[in-house]
C-alpha cells in the first residue's frame, strides 16, 4: 500500500481517477502526450529535495555534486539531439523558456514580430494580458484567407515597416511544417534576432521529419512535454556565443532554483528521444495525424488549410451548426478530450470560438495506428452529428472506454 493513499486519501483518490480517466478515454489534446514510466519515475525521486541555484560547477549551495551530474547529462543529451551549441534545461516551462530570451535580447518597449494567437500563435507571442504583450510592443503576422498558410509576404512587408529586434516563429495550433528558413532569411534582412518556439513539433524535429530551426535560429525555445513526451517543462538552444546572456537571464534572471528532479525527468526523455524507435513514433504520429484528417474531412469537417503536416489539425465546427465549445462539451462527455480553438478569421471569440484542435502524439503513444484513427475519426463525427443526442454520447462512451483500454498507458498499470 502506498503511503499517500494512507497518508492523504483525498490527493490519492483524484490521482486514481485521473488514471481511470486516461486509460478509459481518448487523449487528443494536441499538446499533451504520456511520458514513459522512467521518466515519471525520475520526476518522482528524492531530486525534489535539493537546492541547486546556479550551473553545474558553479551553485551557490553545497551537494549539488549529483544535481550537477544530472544537469550535464540533460544538457549533452538535448545539445546532441537538436545539434545544438549551447543548452539552459532549467526553464520550467515554455512560457518560462520564451521569457528567457525576450529578456535576454529584448529591452522593455522593444518591438518584435510574433505569430497572431487568433491564427496560431501563443499567448507569449505577444497576447496583451501577458508579459510578452504588456512589457513589449508586438506585432502581429497572420496567415492567409486563401489557403491558411503562413503569409511570409506579410511577415517581410512588417519587418520592413517595424524593423522588429527579433522575430519569433513557430506556434501552438498551425497544422503545416513551418519553413524556418523563410524566416531567416527575413530576420536577416531586417537585422532582427531569429527565435524559433518549436514546443508542438520538437518531438518532429528530433526525428528529423521537420526541418531544424537549431540550424538557422539565434535561439530555440521548446517545451519537453508535448510530441517530444518528456515531463512538464521548457528548455532554450542557442550557439555558443550567446549563451553566457542566456543561462544570466534564467539564473539569477528570471527563476531561482531549478527543478532538479524535472531536470532529470528532461534527461530521461532526451535519451528515450535519442533512440531510433522515437523516429518510428514521430513518423506515426503524422501518418495518424494525416488519416485522421482525412476522416474528418470525407465526414463533411472543414479543417483549417484543409489537412495537417504535423501532429495536429483544427477543425470548423460551425460548418456543422456547433461552436467549439459545444464541440468540446459533447466529445468530453463521450471520452474525448480535445480543446475549444479559434481558427484563422474567426468571427467569434475565444471563449466560444468556431473551431477544436486536435492532436495525435498522445493516442500514438499508446500504440494507435490508422485503422484506430479511423475508428477515433467516426467517433468525432458522431458526437459532433448528434452533440445534444445523451444517448448516443453514452453508446459512444461506452465503445470508447471498451476500445481504449486495449491500448495501455504508460506507467499505469
Ligand atoms: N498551452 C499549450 C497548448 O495547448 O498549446 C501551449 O503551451
Amino acid at each position: 500500500m502506498s503511503s499517500l493513499s494512507t497518508s492523504d486519501v483525498d490527493i490519492w483518490n483524484a490521482i486514481k481517477k485521473e488514471e481511470v480517466r486516461q486509460v478509459d478515454g481518448l487523449e487528443l489534446i494536441a499538446s499533451e502526450n504520456y511520458t514513459s514510466a522512467a521518466v515519471m519515475e525520475a520526476v518522482g525521486t528524492v531530486l525534489t529535495n535539493k537546492y541547486a541555484e546556479g550551473y553545474p560547477g558553479r551553485r551557490y549551495y553545497g551537494g549539488c555534486e549529483f544535481a550537477d551530474e544530472i544537469e550535464n547529462l540533460a544538457r549533452d543529451r538535448v545539445c546532441q539531439l537538436f545539434g545544438a551549441e549551447h543548452a539552459n534545461v532549467q526553464p520550467h516551462a515554455g512560457s518560462q523558456a520564451n521569457m528567457s530570451v525576450y529578456l535576454t535580447v529584448l529591452k522593455p518597449g522593444d518591438t518584435y514580430l510574433a505569430m497572431d494567437l487568433s491564427h496560431g500563435g501563443h499567448l507569449t507571442h505577444g497576447m496583451h494580458l501577458n508579459f510578452s504583450g504588456q512589457l513589449y510592443n508586438p506585432i502581429h503576422y497572420g496567415v492567409r484567407e486563401s489557403d491558411h498558410r503562413i503569409d511570409f509576404d506579410q511577415v517581410a512587408s512588417l519587418a520592413r515597416e517595424h524593423k522588429p529586434k527579433m522575430i519569433v516563429a513557430g506556434a501552438s495550433a498551425y497544422p503545416r511544417e513551418i519553413d524556418h528558413g523563410k524566416f531567416a532569411e527575413i530576420a536577416r534582412e531586417v537585422g532582427a534576432t531569429l527565435m524559433v518556439d518549436m514546443a508542438h513539433y520538437a518531438g518532429l524535429v528530433a526525428a528529423g521529419i521537420h526541418h531544424n530551426p537549431v540550424e538557422v535560429a539565434d535561439y530555440v525555445t521548446s517545451t519537453s512535454h508535448k510530441t517530444l513526451r518528456g515531463p512538464r517543462s521548457g528548455f532554450v538552444l542557442c550557439r555558443k556565443e550567446f549563451a553566457t546572456a542566456l543561462n544570466r537571464t534564467v539564473f539569477p534572471g528570471m527563476q531561482g532554483g531549478p527543478l532538479v528532479h524535472v531536470i532529470a525527468g528532461k534527461a530521461v526523455c532526451f535519451k528515450e528521444a535519442l533512440q531510433p524507435s522515437f523516429k518510428d513514433y514521430a513518423r506515426q504520429i503524422v501518418t495518424n495525424a494525416k488519416t485522421l484528417a482525412e476522416t474528418l474531412v470525407a465526414g463533411g469537417i472543414r479543417l483549417a488549410s484543409g489537412g495537417t503536416d504535423n501532429h495536429l489539425m483544427l477543425a470548423d465546427v460551425t460548418a456543422i451548426d456547433l461552436t467549439g465549445k459545444i464541440a468540446e462539451t459533447a466529445l468530453d462527455q463521450a471520452g474525448i478530450t480535445v480543446n475549444m480553438n479559434m481558427i484563422p478569421f474567426d468571427k467569434r471569440r475565444p471563449l466560444d470560438p468556431s473551431g477544436i484542435r486536435i492532436g495525435t502524439a498522445a493516442l500514438t503513444t499508446r500504440g494507435m495506428k490508422e485503422d484506430d484513427m479511423k475508428l477515433v475519426g467516426a467517433w468525432i463525427l458522431e458526437v459532433l452529428k448528434a452533440a445534444d443526442d445523451a444517448s448516443v454520447i453514452a453508446r459512444v462512451r461506452a465503445e470508447i472506454q471498451e476500445f481504449a483500454r486495449q491500448f495501455p498507458v504508460p506507467g499505469i498499470g
